[in-house]
């Protein structure tokens, strides 16, 4: 048993509106204003998912990381990285977000330290309660409605999934994830959802703040 590491009425908090983005989502944007803006409408969490056409590589994704780690510490925001722990660890970053293919969370925790927040993607229930034996602080659950911001998303599985998941016992704080927007966003949260991971509802928004705080109104 890993045990959780992070308490979870905080992590349940900080999952609220829990902002995703790399260099590709931001539709030619600058990544630093749009994660500001974002945080300014009231985003809770910050993952950089540097994934898809033009993603940036090596140094280059390393610096945005960098910066946009910045951010998030002047705001008090944690920043997560999806699925590069030596990137993780190299920047000292809040934690990490993991999928199924990846290493389990506790040999992650081993790698990162105790205080850090480790996420994992679950599908199926036999994956929520592998993810809360391996010692994840939170899980991530999608995609509940069809998204195009995964290449290899799985296919939707709906709010009814999350429902499922509680049903069956499952307390582990949790994220819904996959094509939330904010006429859907809350069914997924009357569904047991702690929070709404976003990508394009709101890196991809006219208006970014607004939209953040679009979803922020959901969780009130
Ligand atoms: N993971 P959008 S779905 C990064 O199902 C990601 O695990 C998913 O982007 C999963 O908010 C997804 O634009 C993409 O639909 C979410």
């Amino acid at each position: 048993m890993g045990g959780l590491k992070v308490d979870p009425d905080k992590m349940r908090r900080l999952l609220g509106v829990y902002f995703i983005m790399g260099s590709p989502n931001t539709g030619g944007r600058s990544p630093e204003e749009v994660l500001r803006e974002a945080i300014a409408g009231g985003a809770t969490l910050f993952q950089f998912r540097e994934k898809g056409p033009g993603a940036l590589v090596g140094s280059d994704k390393r610096d945005l990381a960098a910066r946009l780690q910045g951010i998030c510490r002047e705001a008090g925001v944690p920043f997560l990285v999806n699925d590069d722990v030596p990137l993780a660890a190299e920047l000292g970053a809040d934690g990490v977000h993991v999928g199924q293919s990846d290493e389990p969370a506790a040999a992650i925790r081993a790698v990162l330290g105790l205080d850090k927040i480790i996420g994992v993607s679950a599908h199926t229930l036999a994956e929520a309660r592998q993810a809360i034996r391996d010692g994840a602080d939170y899980i991530g659950v999608g995609p509940v409605f069809p998204t195009s911001s995964k290449d290899d998303a799985e296919e939707a599985c709906g709010p009814e999934r999350i429902a499922e998941l509680r049903a069956a016992g499952i307390r582990l704080p949790l994220v819904a994830i996959g094509g939330l927007t904010h006429e859907n966003g809350a069914r997924v949260l009357a569904a047991g959802a702690d929070g709404l991971s976003v990508i394009s509802a709101i890196a991809g928004a006219a208006d970014v703040r607004a939209s953040a705080a679009a979803f922020a109104a959901l969780l009130r």
